[in-house]
């Protein structure tokens, strides 16, 4: 039954074949985006003679690849060009930080600049004859020592850039500045660092404002008006922290204290809580929006990787601000991505009745865009959960509550690549329980009866909305393509993305419904679902 093509996605970003990873210096540069990402151009696993492959958009939908701009060529990059970001000089010149894997294996940061400004697309880019320009510091692992930001200016005309690592307390973003961003120097200490995480990768480092939705540059100042995002990939996901930051004493501290496990708060904060890794932002000028990019890798075998051709995905690129609370970031799919949009199916104030199913758009589902907002008019009906609000694990809650466990306020959701029999379904729900005399809305992504298929990770995601349900519809945005499945609770407030490898629910024979378990009706007060078109990736 298992073809191995029906798990390629149609409107995700894919090379057309071979192993994808991490997003590398994302831009907007004269009209156009730009997209380079971790690429292993001889087969679909990994292997760290990476390239920095590369890729043009008008609107970042529909692509255009174009020739590797970084190749593993010289001593300093010759065991592969790992990750890294663009910056913007003076008058609108982008520069490439990358980390090369050099011929000792060290870890080195490397500068390359366009080989030709006249050309829009900047195909072709010439490594600087000075490489390495950083080498690792004394006291850090040589092969730790990854990753560089996009860099800033201070308010002293100063570049800094910030570098990830881990020294001998934890994982840290170590810090350098340059006067002419050729000559680097460290700073004494990280400009953030947690204990006990491991090494981190791909930090990033940005301000976003504390009222709106749109984006920021470091150009624009210091201090007033917005907070700082302090990011780092480790364990396997990007966990984040906002706080402030000040310039002169080149320190980013968090509004919740050191680190980013804030256990008794909020478990940490994390862009998703599914499958998401390595990612990184770009302030778009051109709609004054920052946009967030990030891998999304297999949950089936390298067998099946190899047997597929290709490995990894990029999630539809976010718009990401701060939440009107101040307390994390809202990432929305770029708008862009209703282009795609076609066959409207709606509807409003439909009671979905305890333990039943409704389908939805009638068809083809295996490419869906679907949104839809519940009212709860029987919450006060939830189960109580004696354990405390702060240690409640919503991973476990989701993976023991799954979606056929009959709750009362839920699980309520979608059933997204289902079969006709619903054998085969990824289910994205909600579950209203009472923890501390309050609701706590948990959302989860339950893969268990994703596919047929034994062999591929099922593990369930979840993570709690920070909404209160007495007041706030509950709202879910799902995004369906083949075998990603990426889903946006609250607006935007708790992403989880997942992929899954259906035999049955595939192309024409993937259905949508939408469903409640719980005992208790609730109410869709709107669904709008469309079927998605091919984005075109040339
Ligand atoms: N992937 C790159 C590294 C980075 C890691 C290598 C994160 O630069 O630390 O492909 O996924």
């Amino acid at each position: 039954v298992h073809t191995p093509q029906v798990q390629r996605t149609s409107y995700h970003f894919q090379p057309l074949k071979n192993w994808m990873n991490d997003p590398n210096g994302p831009m907007f540069y004269k009209g156009i985006y730009h997209f380079f990402y971790q690429h292993n151009p001889n087969g679909a696993v990994f292997n760290s003679k990476m390239v920095w492959a590369h890729s043009i958009s008008y609107d970042l939908i529909n692509w255009v690849h174009l020739n590797h701009a970084l190749e593993p060529t010289d001593p300093f990059d010759i065991n592969g060009c790992w990750s890294g970001s663009v910056s913007f000089l003076p008058e609108n010149k982008p520069r490439i930080l990358y980390t090369g894997i050099d011929s000792s294996s060290q870890q080195v940061q490397n500068l390359a600049i366009p080989a030709n400004y006249s050309d829009p697309f900047l195909e072709k880019w010439r490594k600087f004859s000075q490489n390495p320009i950083i080498a690792p510091p004394d006291g850090l692992e040589r092969n730790r020592f990854r990753d560089p930001t996009t860099a800033w200016q201070g308010p002293d005309g100063e570049w800094r850039v910030a570098i990830g690592g881990q020294t001998s307390y934890g994982g840290a973003a170590m810090l350098y500045r340059s006067e002419d961003f050729v000559r680097w120097h460290q700073f004494r200490f990280p400009l953030y660092s947690s204990q006990d995480s491991g090494t981190w990768e791909c930090p990033d480092f940005y301000p976003v404002m504390l009222n709106g939705t749109n984006g920021i540059g470091f150009s624009s100042g210091f201090g007033v008006g917005v907070k700082y995002v302090m990011k780092a990939s480790f364990n396997s996901s990007d966990h984040y922290t906002l706080g402030s930051y000040v310039p002169e004493k080149e320190k980013f501290t968090s509004d919740y204290g050191p680190g980013f496990d804030f256990k008794g708060i909020n478990l940490g904060l994390r862009y998703d809580y599914g499958k998401f890794y390595a990612s990184k932002t770009f302030y778009d000028s051109s709609q004054k929006r920052r946009i967030l990019w990030g891998w999304v890798n297999e949950s089936d075998s390298r067998q099946d990787d190899i047997n597929k051709g290709w490995s990894g995905l990029q999630a539809i690129p976010r718009k990401i601000w701060l939440s009107k609370t101040g307390r994390q970031l809202i990432q929305w799919p770029v708008k862009e991505i209703k282009m795609l949009r076609r066959n409207h199916f709606s509807l409003h104030h439909k009671e979905l009745r305890g333990r039943s199913t409704m389908e939805v758009l009638g068809g083809s589902a295996s490419q869906v865009d679907v949104e839809v907002s519940f009212e709860l008019p029987y919450l006060e009906e939830a189960e109580s959960v004696d354990t405390r609000w702060g240690v409640l694990d919503p991973q476990v809650l989701c993976s023991k509550r799954d979606a056929s466990v009959n709750g009362r306020v839920g699980p309520f959701g979608l059933l997204v690549l289902a079969s006709n029999d619903l054998s085969e379904h990824t289910a994205i729900y909600f579950h209203i329980l009472k923890a501390h005399n309050r609701y706590v809305v948990l959302m989860c992504s339950d893969q268990s009866r994703s596919s047929f298929r034994k062999e591929v990770d099922k593990t369930a995601h979840g993570a709690f909305v920070d909404i209160d349900p007495c007041y706030k519809k509950i709202s879910l945005r799902t995004l369906v393509d083949h075998s990603i499945v990426e889903s946006f609770g609250g607006k935007g407030k708790t992403c989880i993305t997942s992929r899954v490898y259906p035999t049955l629910a595939v192309n024409n024979n993937a259905r949508l419904y939408a469903f409640n378990n719980g005992t208790q009706t609730v109410v869709i007060s709107s669904l709008k679902a469309w079927n998605m078109s091919n984005a075109e990736i040339k």
